[in-house]
């Protein structure tokens, strides 16, 4: 005799966790998560940083007045895959925020801690053929972010980024450095650390809701000299950028972040 489950079993076609993590309802971002009351999932595909460290790949830093962000000027192409994203998604650009304390300069805030700052690494779907394509699709962008904590010591991590900023004090200027200032994404095991991962959008205008979260749980240390470098930058008015950092925002109803250890 059939029994109904195991039929269902085997004509249904089970969803993987990246399809599921794809249909989740999107939302506006940054977000206040907590992690306790979000749902763990142990069995998703490690997350693969490749290429982004390329010994002839250069690219430049620059300040666009309300932040400092680093892309490539060769053909570079570092990408990201596994983990929640189905497909691969393409390196375009690495950008910080902060703020003029050491404790509202992140984004997103994890069991309601305040970092001094987040980074951002955007990507977009190799399916489309630009970044600007991809914003006008829910599974157009994958953006990891480390919250940043602020303590004494410099990050060796940040050195060739933060030599960068003391050239790009003034609105729009911009300074040249290699993929070597990217490396430590790939070559570190930071990204073995558990993250939460949900569907948001960009925090800035026009804030549209194409943008699948990656936030690692465990900070990344920087040095108060390095952040003083970020905050010396200079916005439109000349005046240094004070703080580029959206409030966090509400859930939706139904609203899923996952927490994947
Ligand atoms: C920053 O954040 C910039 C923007 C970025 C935006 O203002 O890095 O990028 C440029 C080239 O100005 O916008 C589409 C995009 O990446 C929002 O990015 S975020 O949601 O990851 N914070
Ligand atoms: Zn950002």
């Amino acid at each position: 005799k059939l029994d109904p489950r195991s039929m269902s079993v085997k004509t249904k076609k089970t969803a993987s966790d990246a399809e599921q993590i794809s249909r989740l309802r999107a939302s506006q971002s940054p977000i206040a998560i907590s992690l306790t009351r979000c749902p763990t999932w142990t069995s998703l595909d490690p997350l693969q940083f490749k290429g982004y460290w390329d010994n002839n790949a250069t690219g430049i830093l620059l300040n666009n007045g309300s932040t400092a962000y680093f892309t490539f000027d060769t053909s570079a192409r570092p990408t990201l895959s596994g983990g929640p994203l189905l497909g691969e998604y393409i390196f375009e650009q690495m950008h910080f925020h902060w703020s003029v304390d050491d404790f509202t300069g992140c984004e997103h805030v994890l069991d309601g801690h305040g970092y001094a700052a987040e980074c951002h690494f955007v990507h977009y779907n190799s399916k489309y053929e630009s970044l600007e394509a991809a914003v006008g699709h829910p599974d157009g962008l994958a953006v990891v972010g480390f919250l940043l904590e602020a303590v004494f010591a410099p990050n060796p991590r940040f050195d060739m980024l933060v030599e960068g900023l003391e050239h790009i004090k003034k609105n729009e200027s911009v300074f040249h450095l290699t993929s070597e200032s990217l490396a430590w994404i790939a070559r570190d095991d930071l990204h073995e650390g558990s993250y939460v991962t949900y569907k948001g959008s960009l925090t800035t205008p026009p804030y549209t809701e194409c943008v699948t979260w990656i936030i690692y749980e465990k900070p990344i240390w920087i040095g108060f000299e390095q952040l003083g470098l970020l905050r010396q930058l200079e916005g439109p008015n000349s005046q240094p950028i004070e703080r580029n950092v959206r409030p966090t925002q509400r859930h939706p109803p139904g609203h899923s972040v996952i927490y994947v250890k």
